[in-house]
């Protein structure tokens, strides 16, 4: 009895996805077809940075050795003056609190501290409202969290996060 009632279900499944199939099928091939990502190029990460002093993302997690493109958008109306940002990822184990303590006193080198580019992997400058930069790097191969953050003036308490590097 049993083997009777699989043999005759598994036809009645089978019809019922072929009647179902046609129109909603052939809808998402076509929206699918130009959006599908088929490339080997650099990762893509977006940061957006806003007025109330935050990131939008406060931990990425990359793989070693990864070719990375980030974009940090500046979504916020302040001034730059005011309310500037920037995305520094420091080298591993730097103390960012030091850094971003020193950095501040550098308004004319974008924040970062002249005599420290050791310390720092990559950064954008100090985007004002609207604005964007998209910087491209490649991941350490060291992995461990690298910690990066903005260093506009009284920004890194709530602008930083962590960019985990995976083995
Ligand atoms: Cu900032």
């Amino acid at each position: 009895m049993r083997t009777l009632a699989a043999f005759t279900l598994i036809p009645l499944l089978v019809a019922c996805g072929q009647a179902e199939t046609p129109s909603p099928d052939a809808s998402e091939t076509a929206s699918e077809t130009p959006v599908t990502p088929v490339h080997d190029g650099p990762r893509l990460f977006r940061i957006e940075a806003n007025d109330q002093m935050k990131y939008n993302l406060e931990m990425i997690e990359v793989q070693a050795g990864e070719a990375i493109q980030l974009t940090l958008v500046n979504v916020g109306s302040m001034p730059v003056e005011a309310m500037g940002h920037n995305w520094t990822l420091l080298a591993k184990d730097v103390d960012a609190d030091a850094y971003a303590m020193e950095a501040m006193k550098y308004k004319d080198n974008g924040y970062q501290v002249p005599d420290q580019t050791d310390n720092v992997l990559i950064t954008t400058k100090i985007l004002g409202p609207g604005e964007e930069e998209t910087i491209a790097f490649t991941v350490p191969t060291e992995p461990g969290p690298y910690k990066f953050l903005c260093t506009f003036p009284g920004h890194y308490g709530s602008m930083k996060g962590i960019l985990f590097v995976k083995s």
